[in-house]
């Protein structure tokens, strides 16, 4: 006989927080928001950690090389989306592993014998004004000088005159030597008011570039997430078909963080993948895996797969029709509460702490901090970030507003047939389980990520928690009713022109 589950299956929506005892030393800018990524043991730190806990989905609407950019500068992370031919996502992972860090490899070179023209080719190709002149026009050729598009002139330079008769050549350009730290670099750059400082071997070659505007970015992104080798995290999803060719081409360009992406990642296929790729790589990557709703699904992905995070979602998506077609899924809010019980009884059974994303169905940023607070150590989203300017779709006026399209990966135009084998024909999905449709566009990740988080930080300081696991810990929720949301919201009230309200 079938077994019904006590209780409703409940959405953040229902939920409120209850205020803690605030004592003075809980100030926002006192908040930590460190959120753990690959799992770690009691009293140890994880070996990856967020810096915001936030990370955007793995969908073609959401995750391209910008938001990778974005989103890391501001310490969280975007899973490129793996519904691509397997070149073009380990290309984006390698651009944003490319995009920073101190000692650039430099991808922007010509021979001191190119024209004008061509070099001008070259940087409307690659969207950059400085290049390195080396004798044979590769990163690591003999040093032979820097042009940059103030060395000359569009429309008034002969374009068919080469290179080396506008460049600074070498003995004009100053330059670090191999084994000069990032900080007498960035002095060097500083020093003597120049925007890149090339770093050569000994024999003068090219070894690599630091540039101005990385310290820059640097600066004003205090939280950006960096690896060992101060380039900016990526991350991917991959699935469970063509992981063997797929994982080591991501690994090869640089990726950190993987996430199985799939709407129902209680499977044998991604214990097996998630084995694969651990026994390849061991620790050096971090493997998310999901996603689940329930604490059976939890417990078989951490102790027969082995992951790192384990991702909480089914059907709450935005874009996701799952539960209509389906009839699979379970209230996000109870999902995410039945999960972090499992895990946590987990932790106290083996001592291992496996870190859980709540995937999906975020509505706003209250509903952001209730998932934080119920036990989510992160959050994914694609909503949210399918409405900034660095979400790789074009912007599109609709009765004078300005929208972006948002798609699910489970609709035909995304065509992700990895991701819903099951209903997949010749021609494309059997049924869909995503929509196609349009979101309103917002502004910058940074700007958007400031009122979210600041919102965030100030609930924290609330329930008197300097840190997301005091946060959880110190979390009271209460079911709210119908009415109790009526009186939440503005009563009795006529609003004024400018939109705010003026009390009567
Ligand atoms: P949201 O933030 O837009 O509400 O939800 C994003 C999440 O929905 C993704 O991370 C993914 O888990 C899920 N998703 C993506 N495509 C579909 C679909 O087409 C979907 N059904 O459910």
């Amino acid at each position: 006989m079938s077994h019904v589950l006590d209780g409703f299956s409940r959405t953040f929506s229902e939920y409120l927080l209850i205020p803690r005892l605030t004592k003075k030393i809980h100030m926002t800018s006192n908040v930590s928001l460190l959120a753990p990524v690959a799992k770690f043991k009691k009293g140890e730190t994880s070996r990856l950690q967020l810096n915001l806990p936030v990370v955007s989905a793995s969908m073609q609407a959401v995750s391209g090389v910008d938001m990778g950019v974005a989103l890391a500068r501001q310490g969280g992370a975007a899973f490129v989306f793996c519904s691509q031919t397997i070149e073009a996502q380990a290309a984006m992972i390698s651009k944003i592993k490319l995009h920073k860090a101190g000692f650039v490899k430099s991808t922007l070179n010509v021979k001191p014998g190119a024209t004008l023209r061509e070099l001008l080719d070259l940087m409307r190709r690659e969207g950059h004004s400085t290049v390195a002149v080396t004798s044979d026009g590769s990163p690591t050729g003999m040093f032979e000088g820097i042009i940059t598009d103030n060395d000359f002139w569009e429309f008034e330079d002969d374009l068919s005159s080469i290179v080396s008769s506008h460049m600074t050549p070498k003995e004009k350009v100053i330059f670090g030597e191999i084994g000069i730290g990032l900080r007498s670099a960035n002095e060097l750059l500083h020093k003597h008011k120049k925007e890149a400082l090339p770093i050569l071997e000994k024999d003068g070659k090219l070894n690599s570039i630091v540039f101005k505007k990385d310290y820059v970015a640097h600066k004003n992104n205090p939280l950006e997430l960096l690896d060992n080798e101060k380039r900016l995290v990526a991350a991917a999803g991959i699935n469970t078909h063509d992981y063997e060719v797929r994982l080591p081409a991501l690994m090869e360009a640089g990726v950190d963080i993987v996430a199985f992406d799939s709407s129902d990642g209680f499977s044998e296929y991604q214990r097996d993948a998630a084995l694969w790729a651990r026994e390849k790589y061991g620790d050096s990557i971090v493997i998310g895996a999901g996603n689940v709703v329930s604490a059976e699904g939890f417990r078989y992905l951490a102790e027969e797969a082995k992951v790192d995070f384990v991702k909480v979602g089914i059907g709450g998506g935005s874009i996701c029709i799952t539960r209509e077609q389906k009839g699979i899924g379970r209230g996000q809010a109870s999902a995410l509460l039945d999960v972090v019980a499992e895990r946590n009884r987990y932790l106290e059974e083996t001592g291992i702490y496996i870190p859980i994303c709540s995937d999906g169905g975020l509505a706003n940023d209250t509903q952001i901090i209730i998932a934080l607070a119920m036990g989510a150590d992160f959050v994914m989203m694609g909503r949210y970030f399918a409405m900034s300017d660095e979400s790789p779709t074009q912007k599109v006026t609709i009765k004078n507003s300005i929208f972006k399209p948002y798609w699910g990966e489970g609709s035909n135009r995304a065509r992700n047939w990895q991701r819903y084998s099951e209903g997949k024909t010749v021609d494309g999905l059997l049924f869909e389980e995503g929509i196609d449709g349009y979101v309103p566009v917002i502004g910058p990740v940074k700007d958007m990520l400031s009122v979210t988080i600041g919102k965030l930080r100030s609930t924290m300081c609330n329930l008197g928690s300097l840190n997301l696991k005091e946060f959880t810990e110190n979390a009271v929720l209460t079911l709210v009713s119908g009415q109790s949301i009526v009186e939440g919201g503005t009563s009795n009230i006529v609003q004024d022109e400018s939109g705010s309200g003026v009390r009567t």
